[in-house]
């Protein structure tokens, strides 16, 4: 007997073709339905209401809130007995990279003159000398320094811990504040770091990088060495410091980079 091999076939097509058309009825209207949703989340987060700006670049309350939620659970992580790796001197780069000099352009910068001013609590201000400041017990450290822009390299840098800085010249009270903010002399660079991250043992105010004074395009006189933190927080050639309980102004985070931007 001759089998008709399409018969059976066909009524196969029949059913799977009503369940298809079943199915991608209620495909489509599930699409339909979470591209609509997606659609409504995103008008209502892009119409509610903008952050304040100054600070940081002007998002979203929403999106704001979020990464602030990151920050704090990041935060709440941090602990000074978390210290970032370290490595032996010779893995060090005897070319140490050079990566932008934003607050370092003007020809009206003397090293020999330069004084650090810490603004303190009560609205003085303390000027230290780089010869004051070699006078403190030196800290070396070889660390991967990552920049943002997606580059990284074994350092040595030679300083003075933050810490040590601080216990020195007295600042307990103004260490005891959430925020530090710290500026080139000319004002055009500037970074706000949470205290934590500043007062982490291995945070130094560097002198020497190589075991040779920083070079002028390094920061000259003394720049932030914060290994827990991305290239942007390490400012070259620091110019003052200053302490808060608000976060202090941002170059990057007015860019719109994160804030923290921790390791
Ligand atoms: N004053 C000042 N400090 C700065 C910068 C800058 O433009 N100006 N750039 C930052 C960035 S993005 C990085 S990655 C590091 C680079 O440091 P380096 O040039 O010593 O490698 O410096 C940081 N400190
Ligand atoms: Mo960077």
């Amino acid at each position: 007997m001759m089998k008709n091999p399409f018969k059976r076939n066909a009524a196969i097509k029949q059913v799977t073709r009503q369940q298809l058309n079943r199915r991608s009825f209620l495909a489509f209207t599930t699409f339909a339905g979470m591209g609509a949703l997606v659609y409504g989340g995103w008008h209502w987060l892009n119409n509610s209401a903008q952050e304040a700006s100054g600070i940081t670049a002007g998002r979203n309350k929403l999106l704001r809130k979020a990464l602030d939620q990151n920050e704090l659970i990041l935060r709440n992580a941090f602990s000074n007995k978390h210290l970032v790796k370290t490595y032996p001197q010779s893995m060090a780069a005897k070319n140490v990279r050079v990566n932008s000099d934003i607050g370092m352009k003007g020809n009206n910068f003397d090293a020999a003159t330069w004084l650090l001013a810490v603004n303190k609590k009560d609205g003085t201000q303390l000027k230290v000398s780089l010869k004051d400041i070699m006078t403190l017990p030196k800290t070396e450290i070889t660390f991967d320094f990552k920049c943002v822009e997606g580059w990284d390299q074994i350092s040595y840098w030679g300083g003075v811990k933050f810490s040590d800085f601080i216990t020195h010249y007295n600042l307990q009270q103004e260490a005891a504040m959430q925020y530090v903010g710290m500026a080139t002399p000319d004002g055009e660079y500037y970074v706000g770091m949470d205290m934590e991250s500043v007062m982490h043992p291995q945070t130094l105010l560097a002198y020497e990088v190589n075991a040779q004074l920083l070079p002028m395009q390094h920061g000259q006189p003394l720049r932030l060495i914060v290994p827990v933190k991305y290239g942007i927080k390490n400012l070259k050639r620091i110019g003052s410091i200053s302490f808060s309980n608000k976060r202090l102004p941002d170059y990057w985070a007015e860019q719109g980079y994160d804030y923290y931007s921790g390791l």
